[in-house]
């Protein structure tokens, strides 16, 4: 089963959206295995985003991502990483339709409260970046079988 890291990030936690964001994921049937509230280092935010390290935006994004508490989630379940994605919505709050977490409550292209792993591969390393093995919970849902 695919997962991924998303990250409610401090705009998302001093807006108190993280119940609302939480539970769109729950709602649609990702299962929650790894949670936790981090306050993160530079050196964390500067490995997390080191594919951007050079870009214009970077320091002020490393500034963003450690300006206050951020929630990592780990979600499981069928095609998790594009099911992320899609309730995330695009980068740019501005863009993202209705209906997404940045399209119903974000506007800026930096402030945009979510983050989630683009693929497999880097969820893999994402994950191990922001939780240890022993953080991760592994369980059986008792509603599988309805959602697949
Ligand atoms: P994350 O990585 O946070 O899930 O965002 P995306 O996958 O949707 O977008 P990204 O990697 O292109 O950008 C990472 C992060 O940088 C901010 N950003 C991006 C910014 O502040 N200015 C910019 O011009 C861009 C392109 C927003 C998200």
């Amino acid at each position: 089963m695919q997962r991924t890291l998303i990250l409610l990030k401090p705009d998302a936690v001093q807006r108190r959206l993280v119940g609302d964001i939480i539970g769109r994921f729950e709602r649609k049937g990702l299962r929650l295995v790894g949670l936790k509230l981090v306050s993160a280092s530079r050196e964390l935010a500067e490995s997390h985003y080191a594919v951007h390290k050079g870009k214009p935006f970077y320091e002020s994004l490393l500034s963003f991502l450690t300006s206050g508490p951020t929630v990592a989630l780990v979600w499981e379940g069928r095609e998790a990483v594009t099911v992320g994605r899609n309730l995330m919505g695009v980068t740019d709050g501005a863009k993202a339709p209705p209906g997404t977490v940045r399209g119903d409550f974000a506007i800026s292209v930096q402030n945009n409260l979510v983050h989630g792993s683009d693929s497999a591969e880097n969820a893999a390393l994402e994950i191990a970046l922001w939780f240890k093995n022993e953080e991760l919970v592994t369980f059986t849902a008792t509603d599988a079988n309805w959602i697949g």
